[in-house]
């Protein structure tokens, strides 16, 4: 495929994004993601985390792996959670330019992550009774938290920081990496409301408000729900996979890059919490959002708390 073909927008410093249907990506990611579209055929026991970016992926790919691999959940001691859980477009599907040989189902089902948002997936997903968990976040605290991962990538690059009312103004007119987001949000909440038995919708919210009934309601979800008598493992799960102890190994303390992505480790655990955007975003710009939000999130019935 052509990329300077590609409608293309200036994003933070010298980077820049450009438009496959409708969607911004980094140019060097379409043709994985083309792959993925392409070649990946789930199998009907895959399950797949689907997020934005910055709304909870770390998160909930370590609980996800705790509940899918519950003899082996110590690995999350000792490796990423982004190396135990693999994004298909950045990792799985990101060199080959043949399909990859994905491992066989024979340990359970292969857990996978992407940020591809629905309306490129429609043939892969609506063909597949393989199992969607779509995690969401509020888009204030979405925006803010990428902002800092920016600032963080930026830093290594040029010594000007990239303004918050510039990440604001490109996150409300979609450019954003894999947005615009209300549409990848819609894509899949819509999804989750005409096949509830193969696509969760969860909020990093409600999560962080109840781990332990979401670790259960997700156990149920995929199958492998948790017995009575297994309250303590539920408790376990949500214990480890919390920010405190997930980003007290020192494998998500370190300052090494991925072999995937030019960042430290370290970089996807910062506060995790919610209304942090208080702390950064003007009563403007909270306003632009909020209005945005009740035009698109509200005719759906979805009211994310505004
Ligand atoms: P990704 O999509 O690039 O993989 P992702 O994991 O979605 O990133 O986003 C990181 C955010 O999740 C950070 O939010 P913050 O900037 O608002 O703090 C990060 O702190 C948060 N996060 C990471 N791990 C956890 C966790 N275990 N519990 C809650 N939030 C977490």
């Amino acid at each position: 495929m052509d990329l300077s073909s590609l409608p293309r927008e200036k994003w933070w410093g010298d980077e820049y994004l450009v438009q496959l249907e409708g969607f911004w990506f980094r140019p060097q990611r379409v043709k994985p993601i083309k792959r993925v579209i392409n070649h990946y055929n789930p199998l009907p026991s895959d399950v797949i985390l689907v997020t934005s970016p910055k709304t909870g992926t770390t998160w909930l790919k370590s609980v996800l792996y705790s509940i899918l691999n519950r003899s082996s959940k110590h690995k999350l001691a000792v490796k990423h959670p982004h190396e135990l859980v693999p994004f298909l477009e950045v990792q799985v599907f990101a060199e080959a330019d043949e399909p990859p040989i994905l491992p066989a189902p024979s340990d359970g089902p292969r857990l996978f992550a992407t940020h591809i948002p629905y309306q490129l997936l429609t043939k892969t997903l609506d063909y597949s009774q393989c199992k969607v968990v779509y995690l969401t976040r509020n888009p204030k605290d979405t925006l803010v938290s990428l902002w800092h991962f920016v600032n963080k990538w930026n830093m290594e690059k040029v010594d000007q920081p990239w303004s918050l009312d510039e990440a604001t103004d490109k996150f409300c007119r979609g450019i954003s990496l894999y947005g615009p987001y209300y549409d990848h949000v819609l894509g899949y909440r819509e999804l989750s409301l005409k096949r509830p038995e193969n696509v969760l919708f969860v909020t990093f919210e409600d999560m962080l408000e109840d781990p332990h009934g979401y670790v259960k309601k997700l156990g149920e979800f995929l199958g492998c729900p948790f017995e009575k008598d297994e309250e303590d493992e539920v408790e376990e799960i949500v214990k480890n996979c919390s920010i405190e102890v997930l980003s007290s190994h020192d494998v998500n303390k370190s300052e090494e890059s991925t072999t995937w992505f030019p960042l430290p480790c370290n970089s996807f655990f910062r506060k995790g919490k919610t209304g942090d955007y208080k702390n950064y975003l003007s009563n403007e710009s909270i306003q632009r959002i909020d209005t945005l939000t009740k035009e698109r999130f509200h005719s759906l019935g979805f009211m994310y708390g505004i």
